[in-house]
């Protein structure tokens, strides 16, 4: 798992644009952890989708994630699932999966980034750190969630929520180990520019 740059896929963000060729892109522009996240469409619709995409993320070797279902997840062989805070809980996910499969779980408060983590997460999200639109309900933490955590927590930390090009870095500061990005490359004119954008400005980031 390499977390540096998480993109998540979401067909609302996108817009309407296709998710293969949006992975196709973003896996074009270094891109090595995807999670599809898709709240809307039913199993049936969802599972030949998840199937492609993980294809693709196999043959590019990529770590391919899906959100919230378990189901889908083992169906499809995903690398691991992503679990929020009102999906199916850490604790229950985690015997479900098979040996090896990642488990990734939203977190807002040091509380919750603790138990994840007891819970058997491999990494914890932790958001939001800025305004955003794509999630209406967000938490502002911040960056100093990241810090909180860094001192004391050993799985790793992706920040989420509002992260652009102008403000990874900071999140990057903050000790997280890789930042997870739905609208500033889902809804980028040119995913792959956006991509290789933020892998260059993390990669500065991390050298200074
Ligand atoms: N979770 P964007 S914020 C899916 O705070 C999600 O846990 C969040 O989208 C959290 O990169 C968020 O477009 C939305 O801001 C991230």
């Amino acid at each position: 798992m390499d977390p540096t740059l998480y993109v998540v896929l979401d067909r609302t963000a996108a817009r309407g644009r296709d998710l293969d060729d949006l992975l196709a892109a973003v896996i074009d522009g270094g891109c090595r952890m995807v999670q599809l996240r898709e709240k809307e469409w039913p199993s049936g619709r969802l599972l030949p989708l998840a199937r492609r995409l993980r294809e693709r993320c196999r043959r590019a070797g990529a770590t391919f994630v899906v959100n919230d279902r378990v189901d889908l997840a083992l169906a499809v062989e995903a690398d691991g699932v992503h679990v929020g805070q009102e999906d199916l809980p850490a604790k229950v996910s985690r015997p479900l999966l098979r040996a090896g499969m990642l488990l990734g779980v939203s977190t807002h408060t040091v509380e919750q980034a603790r138990a994840a983590r007891d819970d058997g997460a491999d990494y914890v999200a932790v958001g939001s750190m800025f305004a955003t639109a794509t999630k209406p309900d967000f938490q502002l933490v911040g960056p100093a969630l990241i810090r909180k955590l860094r001192a004391e927590i050993r799985v790793s930390l992706v920040g989420i929520g509002g992260i652009t090009h102008d403000n990874v870095a900071e999140v990057v500061r903050a000790g997280a180990d890789g930042v997870a990005v739905i609208s500033a490359v889902c809804a980028a004119p040119d995913p792959a520019a956006a991509t290789r954008r933020f892998l260059d400005v993390i990669g500065n980031a991390r050298a200074a």
